[in-house]
């Protein structure tokens, strides 16, 4: 008897158990599947995009000496502590995967501007940019003021490289670097070049550790080492980063107001000229057009408008007044017809960023969209 009840009340127990983790695994299904559809749930939990990140494998480095020279190097360049050097070099670990990362994309696969533009200037990206500019409207303006650089402009540069501070990469700098710096990949057409670039940007970056009071070389950047809201390399920290907000900290890690402050200073050193376009539409007269003259200098403005005309090139009203050089831009649009622009002085300014005029247009039809929303909403 004894045992049939505790049979019985053993099967009661266990079958209220079952019910409960039933019902507790029902509304863990039910709350999971809200978190995740609904944009106000991922918002208040902070669930987003940026925390999918793919894993990140790191070796440790084989043989030192190669290591205890580079160490050497630096702390020399750098004028370093020697011994300070090492111990921080000796926490670098090889990041794996990275040769490929750093490889120029393969001739094969043609450039695509309709791809990228409609990669970056989105709707999403857009209101981002609205949003950060009506947040810190008060830096841009001083910034254009200060440094002569449109508002528009940095508001396209900090858009297409971080999605407004939201993508700032998840790489550690120091590892990055280091890996670059001794094993930059020998099939690289520039491999030499590249390689002493990213030996000199480890210099840079524990140069910029050393001077913090609690500098730790922790900080994390894109897999080619650059940083913070702008995706500065640690050379442009050095040299171009500026304490925008007078705090007596430069911060481009978590201060979006040095960031602004800090890209304004840097087209204005590469020499930005207040008030000129970047860049003009353009048509050709086929019978006159000399397009392989005009496109030899690639991206450097190397004709008057005079002397475009005369190759082929109709430029509008405004566009034939320009002093100043002028360069025919040429962008692939894969196995479409390519698109052209006509580039200014400042247009190569901006290639200074990234050395690239598809970027350069990206940013600049950005910056212009979320210009053009600012001004109807006034
Ligand atoms: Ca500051």
């Amino acid at each position: 008897m004894c045992s049939r009840y505790f049979l019985y009340f053993l099967c009661c127990v266990t079958s209220s158990i079952f019910l409960t983790q039933l019902l507790r695994n029902f509304f863990i299904v039910l709350a999971t599947s809200f978190a995740l559809t609904s944009p106000l749930a991922a918002f208040a939990t902070g669930h987003s995009k940026k925390h999918v990140v793919q894993q990140i494998r790191t070796l440790p480095f084989g043989p030192q000496a190669e290591m205890a020279q580079l160490a050497n190097a630096i702390s020399q360049n750098q004028e370093l502590p020697a011994a300070w050097v090492r111990r921080h070099l000796s926490h670098a670990r090889r990041v794996q995967g990275l040769e490929k990362l750093v490889m120029p994309p393969p001739t094969s696969s043609p450039k695509n501007w309709a791809a990228y533009q409609a990669r970056f200037i989105e709707p999403r990206r857009i209101q981002a940019g609205v949003q950060f500019w009506q947040t810190h409207r008060e830096a841009l303006e001083r910034a254009q003021n200060t440094y002569g650089v449109p508002a528009e402009l940095v508001v396209g540069v900090i858009g297409v490289e971080t999605f407004y501070g939201q993508h700032m990469g998840k790489y550690k700098v120091l590892d990055v670097l280091t890996t670059l710096a001794l094993h930059f990949p020998p099939e690289h057409p520039r491999a030499q070049e590249r390689q002493a670039f990213f030996k000199s940007e480890l210099g840079y970056f524990l140069k910029m550790v050393h001077a913090q009071p609690k500098g730790q070389p922790t900080i994390t950047g894109s897999y080619a080492g650059a940083m913070g809201w702008p995706q500065f390399m640690p050379s442009s920290w050095s040299r171009f980063a500026v304490d925008f907000d007078g705090d007596g900290r430069i911060d481009l890690l978590k201060n979006p107001v040095d960031a602004i402050g800090s890209v304004a200073n840097y087209f204005k050193a590469f020499g930005w000229q207040t008030g000129m376009p970047t860049h003009y539409p353009v048509r050709f007269d086929e019978s006159k057009l000399d397009k392989s003259t005009l496109l030899a200098p690639d991206i450097l403005p190397s004709f008057s408008a005079d002397s475009m005309r005369d190759k082929g090139v109709l430029l509008e009203a405004e566009a034939q007044q320009h002093k100043g050089n002028l360069a025919l831009v040429e962008l692939f649009n894969g196995t479409d017809a390519p698109s052209y622009v006509v580039g200014t002085e400042n247009f190569y300014v901006v290639t200074r960023y990234n050395w690239s005029s598809y970027y350069a247009l990206a940013v600049i039809e950005l910056g212009a969209a979320i210009a053009s929303e600012i001004n109807n909403a006034r």
